[in-house]
């Protein structure tokens, strides 16, 4: 059954200076493991957010007080949310079983997601069709829905959602944006005449596996689910598992870290027939790749503090994508790059697409700023999806106006 997380709270600290952040980051080296880090220690002005269980509150407590890094408890009882969120689900799929119809403000399993999938492609199968990609370690199918008005060897766009599995927002982000692609095609200039010359590749579900282990067993499973003989931790890091810059700053080589990078670049089925497919594809002119949370939008590089080279016109775009992301709902996003707005981080879907060529690489951190983190009520949803959706936007109209 279910992991059990009564009494785990998620402690934020605001560090001072880098001397505290080395005090964090040595909280994350400890095995058996003390805390999982939701935000890691980053730069002082960003605070770190942790999950601590119950077992090892008192210890974590007494740490952080005895260095003098100051907390606060962003969540008293994360149980209590994830009863909730159960419980959320299960009423609303009492409503859509008797109404037969799929609801968009709610989360949902892996099986919900490929069943939707099959029917949202057959009433849709003038412009969306299913393509299987490879196969999870577990082997389960990894799909991408394919929107297409014809032609052929046309330029896309490619989305992806769900890379972590706890991040639910993304996939259910990735879901809402399906079925607005397919109405505001004939409806909305910029998608319209996208569609008109371009493809439009979503994986919603980019980590199967590991989104099929946080509803069966552990909610907050990030990693894939892959393991290799005689190691006993499980799980690769997805986002630390491509080529460029594999192995670097900002990612670990023990096989028990949330970070942990795997055994070599695309060892992992889920990351290998992404790469396979974009590769073989050759003319995806933008790749947007959606994690949670933090409110952030950003491009290439995570792995270095060099600037890209069209480093201003990312900048500016951004800018233009987050003004549009803030008018629909009033949320405020930060934006830049990877290395410079969040963190180091080295492996990354996005450098390896930048290097690859895909000009327009981003990476989105949706909702929150961790009141709820990862545990996002759904009731969110549709307003999380509707901004990011302009953001999208944007960015898919400078990429069709610079071919
Ligand atoms: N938050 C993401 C990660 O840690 C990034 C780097 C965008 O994988």
């Amino acid at each position: 059954g279910q992991m059990n997380f009564t009494g785990d709270q998620v402690l934020r600290i605001l560090a001072q200076n880098e001397m505290q952040l080395s005090l964090l980051r040595d909280l994350e080296g400890l095995t058996p493991q003390k805390v999982d880090f939701w935000r890691g220690p980053a730069r002082p002005s960003l605070p770190v957010d942790m999950r601590v269980p119950f077992s090892e509150l008192k210890d974590v407590k007494d740490y952080l007080e005895s260095h003098g890094l100051a907390y606060s408890v962003m969540i008293k009882d994360i149980q209590v949310l994830l009863d909730q969120e159960r419980e959320a689900m299960a009423k609303s799929r009492r409503l859509e079983r008797s109404t037969s119809s799929f609801s968009y403000s709610s989360y949902h399993t892996l099986e919900e997601i490929y069943s939707w999938i099959d029917s949202f492609v057959t009433e849709h199968a003038d412009l969306v069709s299913k393509i299987q990609i490879g196969h999870s370690f577990e082997n389960r199918p990894i799909l991408v829905l394919k929107f297409s008005t014809g032609g052929s060897e046309r330029q896309a766009i490619w989305i992806d959602t769900g890379i972590h599995s706890r991040e639910w927002i993304t996939h259910a982000t990735g879901i809402w944006t399906a079925k607005q692609i397919v109405s505001d095609y004939g409806k909305d200039y910029i998608l319209t005449s996208l569609l008109n010359t371009m493809d439009i590749f979503l994986e919603i579900v980019s980590n199967p596996d590991g989104f099929a282990f946080t509803h069966s067993m552990n909610r907050l499973w990030r990693k894939n689910k892959s393991n290799q003989p005689g190691i006993a931790c499980i799980g690769v890091d997805l986002n630390r598992n491509w080529r460029s810059g594999f192995g670097g700053n900002g990612s670990k080589d023990n096989p028990c870290s949330e970070t942990y990078h795997g055994p070599y670049p695309h060892s992992e089925p889920e990351v290998s027939a992404v790469a396979n497919f974009i590769t073989a594809h050759g003319n995806i002119k933008a790749l947007i790749s959606i994690h949670s949370y933090s409110q952030m939008l950003m491009y290439p590089y995570g792995h270095s503090l060099e600037p890209i080279s069209n480093q201003e016109e990312m900048y500016n775009l951004a800018k233009r994508a987050v003004q549009a992301l803030y008018e629909v709902h009033g949320i405020k996003y930060l934006y830049g790059s990877i290395s410079t707005t969040l963190y180091v981080a080295s492996g990354i879907t996005v450098d390896w697409a930048y290097d690859s060529g895909i000009k327009y690489s981003f990476s989105f951190e949706l909702r929150d700023t961790g009141r709820y983190g990862f545990l996002l009520p759904a009731t969110q949803i549709i307003p999380t999806a509707q901004e990011t959706w302009m953001a999208i936007r944007t960015i898919l109209k400078h990429t069709l106006r610079h071919p």
